[in-house]
């Protein structure tokens, strides 16, 4: 039977927010969790990914889960394995525990970030690619991914690992006409992810049909996903505004752009 009750962790963040108001059409009902309060959802779970006796509650009962939660940008090391490393690793066990059937992870492109993107004809980049991660935190959703892999060989826990290339309402920056993925499209995928048969641990990527992609969506089509969005409707005012990075620099080379080369910091 399809999937009817959603654990999504990182509620609070920026897709959880727009996940919550998506994914509810689709016939979910969801149980939320973050490690700050979700507005205007009293009844969310309010734990840290380090509270393993909250994560086996939380889990408990649940169809399957979909794990936004974590930091979502370069930081130290030590944040990095606490809420990344560790944090998903307490997530899986909880789901083990508890039976849970399916997992589905957002990884990141950042987990291949120092891959360089295709040109002029070159194929596009295939999710078997070879882990190339621009940060700590690509390396975290490396861990992620191989986690992954370990308790559908191990446990028979399904996984699809997500590699969201940008998910935010509008694309804002030329890189991201390539990596966008529209918040409509990320539940269109979500959903797809959710309720295809036998995935053991499938890893794909997620963008919407941009006519500049960089990378396969051969394995998310697979599983059922129809992106309807394009970012090329944003392409000639953000080139307008913003122009062509410049040749030879990190967003202009890499999937993972200005990561590979000067990382946002996590700001505590
Ligand atoms: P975000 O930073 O807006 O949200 C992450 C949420 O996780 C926050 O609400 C935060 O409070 C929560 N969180 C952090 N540490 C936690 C902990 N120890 N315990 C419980 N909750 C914790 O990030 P966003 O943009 O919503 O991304 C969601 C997920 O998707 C993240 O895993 C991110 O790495 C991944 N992703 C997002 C992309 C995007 O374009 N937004 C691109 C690629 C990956
Ligand atoms: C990510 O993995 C980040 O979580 C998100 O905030 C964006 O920076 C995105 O990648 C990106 O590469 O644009």
């Amino acid at each position: 039977p399809a999937p009817r009750t959603l654990l999504l962790t990182g509620a609070a963040g920026g897709v959880g927010t727009l996940m919550r108001e998506l994914l509810p059409p689709y016939g979910y009902e969801l149980r939320l969790l973050d490690v700050v309060p979700v507005p205007g959802a009293p009844d969310a779970i309010v734990a840290d990914l380090a509270d393993r006796a909250a994560l086996r509650e939380a889990v408990r009962g649940v169809d399957a889960i979909v794990h936004l939660a974590g930091i979502s940008l370069e930081s130290t090391f030590d944040k990095i394995m606490a809420a990344n490393i560790a944090g998903t690793y307490n997530l899986y066990e909880a789901a083990r525990e508890e039976g849970v059937r399916r997992v589905v992870l957002a990884s990141s492109n950042h987990a291949v970030g120092f891959t360089r993107r295709p040109r002029g004809g070159e194929p596009l980049v295939p999710v078997d690619t070879p882990h190339r991660p621009d940060t700590f935190y690509g390396l975290s959703k490396c861990f992620g991914e191989d986690l992954a892999q370990l308790y559908w060989d191990l446990h028979g826990l399904e996984t699809v690992s997500v590699r969201i290339g940008s998910c935010f309402p509008e694309p804002t920056s030329v890189r991201m006409l390539s990596m966008w993925l529209s918040p409509a499209d990320c539940a269109r995928l979500l959903h797809a992810t959710l309720t295809a048969e036998d995935v053991a641990h499938t890893i794909v990527y997620g963008s919407s049909a941009n006519t500049r992609a960089w990378w396969d969506l051969s394995t998310a089509r697979a599983l059922g996903f129809a992106p309807e969005d394009d970012s090329e409707v944003y392409a000639e005012k953000l080139i307008a505004d913003k122009g062509h990075p410049p040749e030879g620099s990190a967003d202009d080379l890499y999937l993972g752009g200005h990561f590979c080369v000067n990382p946002p910091r996590w700001p505590h």
